[in-house]
């Protein structure tokens, strides 16, 4: 049987942790194919992210656009959009192809601290991509940002959940890796109510594309046939196995790695 394709419209991170080199294997290790549109360069190791290069609109439109003249596109998941230009553009293009299972993940700074949503286009993520989202798969800063509220305990994170539900988005996580009140559960938001998803704290530097890996499996399971909650608990269970195999490459935050049960050989 061939695997069903999801559709990645993301950023390209050269140190392979985050972005676009994330997707692939996050996408890959559960089980579907993997189309890319990518909308951005960045320069970037698991330190810092040095340049941040945006492509034409033009050739981010043609990417989707190759992608779903060509292929039977199950899922679409976004991540890094960068500015007002590249959000409208890919909204437009998204909702010209009818896209309903959309898993948008609201990436708004780098681990390393560094912008990759411009200030500006964060108000046109709300308005023009939420609307689309199957669901939207926010940190605790990036939940903040997006609902317009500090969150500091629980409540405050029930409230965030109701208000992204507000701006259209069929379904919400509001992941715990940041949040205080619960560290390392994710708390998700759909029409039945709120689940709780529990997980485990790992102490590690090796998380850089744990927002991403966890966005794009969520878009393969569903592009699988899994309903949301079982798609995000996959999802979940696949990052923190990620994370508890995460490769301490480079100074900084090192990457994960989703394929860690094919083992490397030794000697390295
Ligand atoms: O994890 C968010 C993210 C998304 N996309 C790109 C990134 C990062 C984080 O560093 O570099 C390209």
């Amino acid at each position: 049987m061939l695997p069903p394709q999801v559709l990645i419209v993301a950023g390209s991170d050269s140190g392979g942790g985050a972005g676009i080199q994330a997707d692939l294997k996050a996408v890959h290790a559960s089980g579907a194919y993997a189309l890319t549109a990518i909308t951005a360069v960045t320069a970037q190791n698991t330190v810092a992210v040095t340049r941040a290069f945006d492509l034409p609109a033009d050739v981010v439109r043609a990417q989707i656009d190759a992608v779903f003249d060509d292929f039977d596109v199950a899922a679409v998941k976004t991540g890094m959009l960068s500015s007002v230009v590249l959000v409208e553009t890919v909204a437009s293009a998204l909702a010209a192809r009818g896209v309903t299972r959309l898993v948008v993940d609201p990436v708004m700074i780098s681990k390393s601290g560094h912008a990759l949503l411009a200030d500006d286009a964060v108000e046109a993520l709300r308005a023009r991509v939420l609307p689309l989202a199957a669901v939207v798969t926010p940190n605790r800063l990036e939940a903040e940002r997006l609902a317009g509220l500090a969150i500091r305990g629980r409540a405050d994170v029930l409230e965030a959940g109701r208000r992204l539900l507000a701006l259209g988005s069929r379904a919400a996580v509001i992941k715990g890796g940041h949040l205080e009140a619960a560290p390392g559960t994710d708390f998700l938001f759909h029409a039945g109510g709120v689940t709780e998803i529990e997980g485990e704290w790992i102490e590690t530097r090796s998380t850089h594309g744990t927002g991403c890996t966890f966005a794009s499996a969520i878009a393969a399971h569903l592009a699988r046939g899994a309903d949301l909650i079982a798609a995000v608990r996959a999802a979940k269970h696949l990052v923190t196995d990620a994370i508890r195999h995460g490769l301490a490459l480079g100074h900084g935050y090192g990457p994960t790695d989703p394929f860690w049960r094919l083992g490397r050989s030794a000697g390295q």
